[in-house]
């Protein structure tokens, strides 16, 4: 398979952009029915990962995922635990909104050793979460605080100096389930200071939502909660980002 993220710069160069489904092992109710939706309306990746994993059900979930599509498996791991060399990539978070030692480099030397037995392509991702409405799972997880949806300026030098530290991309996150996505004017000002790709995700429900994301300079929209929810939306967002990349 070609390198994952010399496929995203290339997507990039190409001004195309992606659809990431993102699924949570721990929620896999729906998994049969979003994956047959997904060989109607194929996305770019799946996503694979959660704050908090209680069930052990990743290595299954990978399988399942592998048992009906050829698209890439990217982890977005909670922690070093979510770690399977059956995936294709990881992306190497490191929380660089907020000022946890143990998110910024902690938690990578711990599982450095297993990261590096694993094989998986490697992708080192400036997490960003910005505030959404309430407190997500996220910003209690990982026991920080989020920047603030009107702080575009603290936003954009957050992602330059990872994109300065050399991290591949900056992922600006609202968290799942929440009640705004990270604003447009925010993802706006981002694109207009950095170089590397944009992912957004977190609370988007809508096609109109990917859409304007897109324009702002998103290159990659991730959705998780409302298509485990309703998994035939698949059809209305790849068709939103089919629209885009045909212009
Ligand atoms: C990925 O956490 C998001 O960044 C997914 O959020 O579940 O709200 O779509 P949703």
């Amino acid at each position: 398979m070609k390198a994952i993220y010399d496929l995203l710069l290339q997507q990039r160069a190409q001004g195309k952009k992606s659809l990431a489904v993102l699924i949570d092992p721990d929620k896999i109710e729906k998994l049969s029915e979003l994956l047959s939706q997904a060989k109607l309306f194929p996305p770019d990746f799946f996503f694979v990962g959660g704050s908090l994993l209680s069930e052990g059900k990743l290595e299954k979930c990978i399988q399942q995922i592998r048992a009906s599509s050829s698209l890439p498996i990217i982890l977005f791991p909670g922690n070093e635990m979510q770690i399977s060399s059956t995936a294709d990539a990881l992306l190497l978070l490191s929380v660089i909104s907020g000022r946890n030692p143990e998110l910024l480099i902690g938690r990578h030397v711990a599982a450095a050793g297993i990261i590096h037995k694993s094989g998986l392509e490697i992708i080192s991702t400036g997490y960003m979460l910005i505030e959404s409405g309430a407190p997500t799972a996220v910003s209690y997880i990982s026991n920080t605080q989020p920047i603030p949806r009107d702080k575009k300026s603290i936003a954009a030098l957050t992602a330059l100096a990872g994109e300065q530290l050399g991290m591949k991309l900056i992922y600006l996150e609202a968290g799942s389930g929440a009640m705004f996505p990270v604003p447009v004017e925010m993802i706006e000002t981002v694109r207009k200071n950095i170089t590397i790709p944009i992912i957004t995700g977190g609370g988007i429900k809508t096609k109109s939502e990917i859409i304007e994301r897109c324009r702002a300079g998103a290159d990659v929209i991730v959705i998780g909660n409302v298509l485990e929810e309703n998994p035939v939306l698949l059809k209305e967002f790849s068709g939103a980002l089919n629209s885009l990349n045909k212009v």
